[in-house]
């Protein structure tokens, strides 16, 4: 399997997310790609791939110019309302809710800050959009060199990205590489392509890209938005809208989930993109499902890796391996490398 790795993911490196009233260290830290790649190593699976280099306009298949413009320049406009700004990371603390207007871009940097983001949990820093960029790149080199017949290819970057809309940050992720992905399959010739997100945390950002579309199917398994972050969205109500109606599946479950069952709607979730037809697949693959993850809620093993990947090789479609959540930092290469190996295994001739 081809690995496109993002040499620059480091360069986006958070220091604080705001947690109860309070900065805390942040949660995605570049050491849980470093451990997916010493893992990757000491198993010799796989072949590191360089990415290739897509203009901006690729991006613009997904996101909102106005979005790409701002988050290419933040991180500038932030150092010059205080050059003691360049030791602080940028988080928003004011959103345009229910009532206030978004058409409008106010030139106050807080403010756009805010109109392009939905959380205080995801520092904007130096190098992020750098780091967001090359990942992009990867997700989409990805999809090309599946879309030219390869049977697999794993995007190892970070900053994660599902929880990213066409315009807006948010959880961590800032472009939303399974949707550049999934667009890139669509481009290259599959008429059908379905996401399947197996983050703990429900995809809002990919849902809402593709939700009014018939051509990308997207399935969902994760933490009950009742209580798990997104929390307003990623219900099981939502089933698409316009001519995307019926192309929507959200499978919430409760925390404290067990392997048995989250496995049973891994089926159900696999059953609806074959009865859809999807000619290729991207997975958003999150490892925060696995039992220790420090943020999250399901009772997943490191061997039950193993056969997620046996099972999402059975469903025999050309696949995009995105990486997405995973806090369990000692853990989460193991996991990951567990998923592409029972996926190897199962789908070898
Ligand atoms: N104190 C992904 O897994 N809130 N994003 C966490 C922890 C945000 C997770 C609060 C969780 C976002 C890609
Ligand atoms: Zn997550």
């Amino acid at each position: 399997m081809h690995i496109f790795y993002n040499h620059q993911h480091a360069l986006h490196q958070g220091k604080v997310e705001m947690f109860r009233g309070e900065l805390v260290p942040c949660f995605e830290v570049p050491a849980r790609v470093d451990h997916v790649l010493a893992e990757l190593q000491r198993r010799r699976f796989g072949t590191l791939q360089a990415p290739q280099t897509f203009d901006d306009a690729v991006l613009a298949r997904i996101h909102s110019p106005r979005y790409l413009d701002f988050l290419q320049h933040a991180w500038d406009e932030w150092v010059a309302l205080d050059a003691a700004n360049a030791a602080r990371d940028a988080l928003p603390s004011v959103w345009p809710v229910r009532t206030l207007r978004s058409d409008v871009l106010p030139s106050n940097f807080a403010a756009r800050l805010g109109l392009f983001s939905m959380d205080a949990g995801s520092p904007l820093t130096s190098g992020t959009w750098a780091a967001a960029r090359a990942g992009a790149d990867c997700a989409l080199s990805a999809a090309s060199h599946v879309a030219a017949g390869a049977r697999s290819a794993f995007v190892l970057t970070r900053p994660p990205g599902h929880h990213a809309g066409a315009d807006f940050f948010g959880g961590y992720c800032f472009l939303n590489n399974a949707a550049l992905a999934a667009q890139q399959l669509r481009d290259q010739g599959a008429a059908r392509v379905a996401v399947l997100d197996l983050d703990y945390h429900h995809g809002n950002g990919t849902q809402a890209i593709f939700y009014e579309r018939a051509d990308v199917f997207f399935a969902s398994i994760h933490g009950d938005p009742h209580t798990e972050y997104p929390f307003y969205l990623g219900y099981a109500d939502e089933r698409g809208a316009g001519s995307g109606l019926g192309f929507n599946r959200n499978l919430p479950l409760p925390r404290g989930t067990d392997f048995a069952v989250w496995r049973q709607a891994l089926a159900a979730a696999l059953q609806d993109i074959q009865a859809f037809g999807a000619q290729a697949l991207v997975v958003s693959l999150g490892l925060d499902t696995f039992a220790g993850d420090p943020i999250s809620g399901f009772k997943l093993a490191s061997n039950d890796y193993l056969r997620v990947g046996e099972d999402l090789a059975r469903a025999g479609l050309p696949t995009v391996l995105v990486f997405e959540g995973g806090y369990a930092v000692a853990e989460v290469g193991v996991n990951a490398v567990n998923v592409l190996q029972g996926f190897m295994q199962t789908s070898k001739p």
